[in-house]
């Protein structure tokens, strides 16, 4: 303990000292970032291969903090180890539920040098992520390396298998499949690729993504000490193909977001000032068809066939003149839906009225709203950099007509004010109705 606590004085009055001065001056302390770094959230937790050989960290900067994640098996026993830890290296485990954020186990009965193991039984199959740090923040660089390990128990004899999975529709690697086996190993795809240590026997093997339909494999063979290649494609579900915004080469551009019932919502304008929003309740195949909320009660019919993940053909009829009109559609790449941000998704008022609010924010930036009060007038806006808090459009099509102003109090609640230019505004509390996709 003298000797660590002196490191890190010898380590602080090295900073203190090394400012201003040539970095060279800290030759034999600094320590290169160990392979998984940056890994200092969920986010950017790496996956560690359970029964694996260990890997090789360290805390390199003030506060390290190293995550890695694994695919939990229900009822499976779990083993997490951190060894050959460095003399300034006093390790914590934490363990955490799918959300990255609910501790559900935690050690630190060793002090610096000493290693640390956690057991726990897996209640449930999920993601689980994995926190290790230094028991005292002040700890980093030299002698803060360790070996982290997590491991399952197997019958004698294990095989290996180094997978692929695969896109159906583009033939890019996948990232964050969850591979499970019927004999408890599992695995996690990093850029479409897998490694996992099985028992030798028969199994069935499952590949699960939200995006993508699942696959399972049965009969796959595993002998003792072989390897067996297991390459795999997964075909995409229609909700994550049709996210985002699509243009047509001169035509209409149109704005997709599904919901977590399978449903979704339309905005198309077919020359830049006829809105027609539809809403689809359901989403099971590649068809896309839905009845016009907007333009004065006047019906379409939009179709829409998805060829990839990025083609497609759009077909709007015009339900009184039966007359057909079908344009190609492009994925926009560089505007795609984000989920999982606060204001996604569909809102309503409340107490309700009739008002619903749709909104979806994309990856540049931008945001979009739909609103529509009672099925027969909707107004489209687009605010060019929202914050997840709050939300300032103006009318795309009409954009002096009126402007909307939208305020999350809350995840699921928050505050809706429409101004029309010359009029007095409208304002409505509203909460959540549906969550995006
Ligand atoms: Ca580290
Ligand atoms: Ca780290
Ligand atoms: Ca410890």
């Amino acid at each position: 303990m003298r000797h660590r606590l002196f490191i890190n004085i010898l380590l602080a009055v090295t900073l203190v000292w090394g400012l201003g001065q040539p970095v060279a001056s800290f030759t034999g302390q600094t320590v290169p970032p160990d392979q998984y770094e940056p890994d200092d959230t969920p986010a950017q937790a790496k996956v560690i291969v359970i029964n694996d050989v260990p890997q090789h960290h360290n805390f390199d900067h003030p506060g390290d903090q190293d995550w890695v994640k694994f695919y939990g098996a229900m009822g499976e026993v779990y083993t997490i180890k951190t060894s050959n830890l460095g003399s300034n290296c006093d390790t914590v485990i934490e363990l955490y539920d799918s959300d990255g954020a609910t501790l559900l186990r935690k050690v630190d009965n060793g002090g610096p040098g000493e290693p640390e193991t956690l057991e726990w039984t897996c209640p449930k199959e999920s993601l689980y992520y994995v926190r290790v740090y230094d028991a005292d923040p002040r700890a980093f660089e030299y002698g803060t390396q360790y070996d982290l390990a997590v491991y399952r128990p197997t019958a004698p004899g294990t095989g290996t298998i180094i997978g692929t999975v695969l896109d159906g529709d583009t033939g890019q690697g996948i990232d964050g499949v969850d591979v499970i086996s019927s004999v408890g190993a599992t695995a996690i795809s990093v850029e479409g690729a897998y490694f996992m240590i099985l028992p030798a026997g028969k199994c069935q093997i499952s590949l699960k993504h939200p995006n993508y339909t699942t696959v399972t494999v049965n009969d796959v063979y595993i002998n003792t000490g072989q390897q067996v290649p297991l390459s795999l494609t997964m075909k995409p579900l229609v909700s994550s193909v049709i996210d985002g915004i699509w243009r047509t080469a001169s035509g209409p551009v149109i704005y997709f977001q599904t919901y977590v019932d399978n449903s979704a919502v339309c905005i198309v304008s077919s020359d830049g000032k006829n809105i027609i929003a539809a809403y689809d309740d359901n989403l099971a195949n590649s068809v896309f068809d839905g009845f016009d909320l907007g333009s004065g009660g006047k019906k379409y019919r939009l179709t829409i066939k998805f060829t990839s993940t990025s083609q497609g053909n759009f077909t709007l009829t015009d339900l009184v003149s039966g007359k057909p009109q079908t344009w190609a559609v492009t994925k926009d790449s560089t505007e795609t839906a984000q989920p999982g941000v606060a204001c996604d998704g569909i809102w309503s008022s409340n107490p309700d009225d009739g008002q619903r609010f749709y909104l979806q924010q994309y990856k540049n930036g931008g945001a979009l709203m739909l609103r529509s009060n009672d099925a027969l007038t909707c107004e489209v806006f687009y605010d060019p950099a929202p914050t997840t808090a709050k939300f300032k459009g103006s009318d795309i099509y009409n954009p002096h007509q009126a402007y909307i102003e939208f305020t999350f109090i809350g995840p699921d609640n928050g505050a809706a004010v429409r101004t029309p230019v010359n009029a007095p505004g409208q304002a409505w509390t509203v909460i959540k109705f549906s969550a995006a996709k």
